[in-house]
């Protein structure tokens, strides 16, 4: 691929990377895949440093430009790609607040979901993950009763946050069923080209 072409480094556990692989796929954005074994450290090698200061994936490479931070690599892809944004300044400022609002409330549900699976957590700190997960997806479920998306009425790089997130909510035993918008919305996000279970979109080794 040449310089102009996306390179997306990440990893199929790695929530972040999961984010942008979805964005990829969705959008139809050509792109390599870079496999980085988290598991053996690559990401604290001097290479790979050299590339994300915070030693994390997910990265991507394109024209020249290094952009780490998962919800910043989003909002980069959506603005040079023109995909998968709000179609009027209200709606784009709306979908910004929405991934912040992700990146900060909804995130709990990654953070229960690395205790349970990852790091043995005490029970009462997955208690309280846990509780401020359901608080994020009852704002989550009151806000989609009034809509079929996000931000606006087509899929937006918010939708593509949200949706990776709690398509995790397993791992956190959490049940998605309890909040019914946020179920419907799941069925529509999993109907569209691209969307669908992130273990098959998410590819395990590197490809060109
Ligand atoms: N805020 C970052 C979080 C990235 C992150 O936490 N990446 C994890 C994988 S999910 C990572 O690379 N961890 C490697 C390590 O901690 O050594 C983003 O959204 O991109």
């Amino acid at each position: 691929m040449n310089d102009k072409s996306v390179n997306l480094y990440g990893h199929y556990l790695s929530i972040p990377s999961c984010k942008v692989g979805l964005m990829l796929s969705m959008s139809g954005i050509p792109h390599a895949y870079h496999h980085v074994d988290l598991m053996k450290g690559a990401q604290k090698e001097p290479s790979f440093q050299a590339l994300n200061r915070f030693a994390q994936v997910p990265v991507i490479v394109h024209d020249n430009k290094t952009i780490i931070q998962s919800d910043v690599i989003l909002v980069y892809l959506a603005e040079q790609f023109s995909a998968m944004d709000g179609g009027t300044e209200e709606e784009r400022l709306g979908v910004r607040e929405w991934l912040c609002w992700q990146a900060d409330r909804l995130w709990n549900i990654t953070r229960a979901r690395s205790q349970i699976k990852f790091q043995n957590g005490a029970p009462a700190v997955v208690d309280q993950l846990q509780g401020a997960s359901r608080d994020a997806l009852g704002v989550l479920d009151a806000h989609l009763e009034g809509g079929d998306f996000i931000a606006g009425s087509a899929p937006t790089i918010a939708d593509v946050a949200c949706y990776t997130v709690i398509a995790h909510a397993g791992d956190a035993e959490l049940d998605i069923s309890e909040w019914p918008a946020i179920t419907d919305w799941q069925a529509r996000m999993n109907a569209l080209h691209g969307c669908g279970d992130l273990e098959d979109i998410m590819p395990r080794e590197s490809r060109a």
